[in-house]
């Protein structure tokens, strides 16, 4: 268990090659986005005293030749820790997978709070920079995890340049038992992760609920979208962006076409040896699809199978597909809210992140009954009714008894009324007595003196 260095200090002390460092990334990173290296304990000027140190080493040994082109930071050297900190990303390695997590500083342990699963949609074969890479997803969600206790989850999915695999899309060969397991099944080994994290972090006293938020755009868009359509148990709501172009679909078949893997659950059953049958799970589960109206970035283009002639089906541009794919889902009874931004191209812009955060918010804050407590924390934190104000019907509701400490699922258990009828005349005449005493004393007092 080793303290994680800071992407920096690995640089400066591996001397990395500038072909691994993206110095338009980093300048382009705003001091916020240093939290997550491990820079956040540093004073402003000691972070620009790095930044011109890492300027210099990189610049100054380019025109100089003295760094080895081909030196790589071994990923081991920055792979940290088992504890729980709050308030710092940190990087992990489970089931062969780097992943980070973001506990939130504000996160406390008598509250429920949810993990919010953001896939990459980098487009970066190595490894070890994917990881780098992926650590821009928690930093982007740090302001509202903090706000809304949620705990962040980045799992670095590989990304194979020759597309025989795809894992971050979850595609075909991620279930072939030859694949090799590096791009073998992605979301089992996500499913890992996850579990083992939540159980450290129940018994570490927090709860967490065990159905997530999961967003994505561009390839974690067909992360989310994919993940969702094989774990909707999991999923507490889904935001996906783009999501490829087109949406893998929960059903078998349409218009008369077979829909295998991954356009649709026909041939799951070969696949995974178990049928897809999850169809009204997934209806429960809140749907965000968004995308600009001038994005095309697959809509000439289609990866391996299915092809560009058979994604066709649902309509020859990436936001038409997604619209046609929404309003056919819709019409099915799926909770899919569609957005379409205007003007917009490949990009996942701030408007959509907010909407995303608004979406999410919109479902984790439901409170079907009306008391102030929301349906999850009724159902994680307090075991009480989501559909009942005063579970117990003891008059009083179960939010001003989880606020008073009595037990809200015991009608024999209330808070003591505070009858200001029958208390303000008993502290008056004790006001009143003690006046009366006083005044009393005092007559004496002037009495004697005469
Ligand atoms: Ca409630
Ligand atoms: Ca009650
Ligand atoms: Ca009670």
């Amino acid at each position: 268990m080793r303290k994680a260095n800071s992407y920096f200090t690995l640089l400066l002390k591996s001397k990395i090659s500038v072909s691994n460092f993206n110095l338009k990334r980093f300048l382009s990173l705003d001091f916020e986005s240093l939290y997550y290296y491990n820079l956040r304990g540093l004073s402003m000027v000691r972070e620009k005293i790095v930044l011109f140190i890492v300027i210099f080493t990189l610049i100054i040994p380019m025109g100089a030749s003295c760094i080895e082109s081909n030196q790589r930071v071994s990923i081991n050297e920055f792979i940290i820790t088992d504890n729980i900190p709050k308030g710092e990303a940190v990087l992990r390695s489970n089931e062969g997978y780097n992943w980070w997590s973001y506990v939130p500083e504000s996160l406390q342990k008598q509250n429920l709070s949810y993990i919010l699963l953001e896939e990459s949609h980098a487009q970066i074969e190595d490894y070890e920079d994917l990881t780098i890479d992926a650590a821009l997803n928690i930093n982007k969600y740090i302001p509202v995890a903090e706000a809304k206790q949620y705990i962040l989850v980045t799992v670095v999915i590989p990304r194979d340049f020759d597309e025989d695999y795809y894992p971050q899309g979850i595609n075909y060969n991620s279930f072939r038992s030859s694949t090799p397991d590096f791009y073998y099944r992605p979301d089992l080994k996500v499913n890992n992760i996850l579990s083992e994290f939540v159980a450290n972090l129940t018994a570490a006293g927090y709860t967490v609920s065990d159905k997530m938020l999961v967003a994505g755009f561009s390839a974690g868009g067909m992360w989310a979208n994919r993940y969702t359509l094989l774990h909707p148990e999991r999923v507490k709501a889904a935001a996906m962006g783009q999501a490829g172009g087109w949406l893998a679909m929960p059903i078998t078949e349409f218009n008369g076409t077979a829909l295998n893997w991954p356009m649709g659950v026909n041939d799951l059953n070969s696949l995974t040896g178990t049928a897809y049958t999850k169809q009204e799970v997934l209806k429960e589960v809140p749907q965000y699809v968004f995308i600009g109206d001038q994005d095309t970035a697959s809509t000439y283009y289609s990866i391996l199978y299915p092809n560009l002639e058979e994604i066709k089906i649902w309509g020859m541009t990436d936001s038409n597909r997604l619209e046609n794919q929404s309003n056919y889902l819709i019409d099915a009874g799926y909770n899919v809210n569609f957005k379409l931004y205007p003007g917009i191209a490949h990009s996942y812009t701030a408007e959509m992140l907010n909407d995303v955060k608004a979406f999410f918010d919109s479902i984790t804050t439901i409170d079907s009954d009306g008391d102030g407590l929301t349906n999850d924390e009724e159902l994680y934190l307090y075991e009480t009714n989501p559909d009942n104000p005063d579970t117990d019907g003891d008059g009083c509701s179960d939010y001003d008894e989880i606020n008073l400490g009595t037990d809200p699922n015991n009608p024999e258990d209330y808070p003591e009324t505070s009858n200001p009828s029958s208390e303000t005349p008993g502290f008056t005449f004790l006001i009143a007595t003690v006046v009366l005493i006083s005044a009393s004393k005092f007559t004496i007092f002037f009495r004697n003196k005469r």
